[in-house]
């Protein structure tokens, strides 16, 4: 059960749902379609589901408590789909790689949930996908304890290849970037100058359909 929309991937997890999560933000959109795109353009969105020209989008946390779903009338919940990653790799490891991609989005460093490389020129930190993809955006959690600015100048690259070159005059918390290229290696390749090592709290690729 999957419904394509225009630049968005998403998948019905709930078909002919007669409740649905409790919503963080609900907009007129004419039709789901719009729903999806209004939802891919938010890091913080999980999912959506659309009734009568409202645009309901709900975050992670309308699954950790199924009970607080409401009664809203006979509605397909969707999700958005994550493009599954099977392994990582970084340039140098202070701490494993495998903290980028261990689903605790916890941006405190001390907190062992974020990926840290040495103090080099160009380190960086690649996730592997299970399968080749296109790679529309990858999302991801900065450090916030300190050092965000750690991650202001790098590329993103799909198999050797540049999709994205981020240079930012100030440190972001969670962001998504866009890349729009396809394979299955996504590597995240610092060019601060000087060195700084690459910290990733938590990273995810997201597909978009044509
Ligand atoms: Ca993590």
């Amino acid at each position: 059960a999957e419904v394509i929309s225009p630049g968005v991937q998403f998948t019905a997890a709930r078909t002919g749902s007669a409740v649905a999560p409790p919503e963080f933000l609900a907009r007129i959109e004419d039709s789901e379609i719009g729903c999806g795109i209004a939802c891919s353009h938010r890091s913080d969105c999980f999912g959506f589901y659309w009734l009568l020209g409202a645009c309901r989008l709900f975050d992670l946390h309308a699954f950790f408590n199924l009970d607080a779903w409401v009664s809203i009338g006979t509605c397909d919940v969707f999700l958005r789909e994550k493009l599954p990653i099977s392994t990582c790799q970084e340039s140098s490891s202070k701490v494993p790689c495998s903290r980028a991609i261990d689903g605790v989005a916890n941006q405190y460093y001390h907190n062992l949930s974020c990926s840290h490389t040495n103090l080099n020129l160009n380190e960086w930190w690649e996730a592997s996908l299970t399968t080749p993809s296109l790679v529309s955006f990858v999302t991801i959690y900065n450090r916030l304890d300190c050092c965000g600015h750690r991650l202001n100048k790098f590329d993103i690259l799909v198999d050797g290849s540049v999709c994205n070159q981020v240079r930012l005059s100030a440190p972001f918390s969670v962001s998504n970037f866009s890349c729009n290229a396809y394979g299955s290696k996504i590597r995240i390749l610092s060019r601060s100058n000087p060195a700084e090592p690459v910290t990733i709290c938590e990273f995810m690729a997201y597909k978009i359909q044509g």
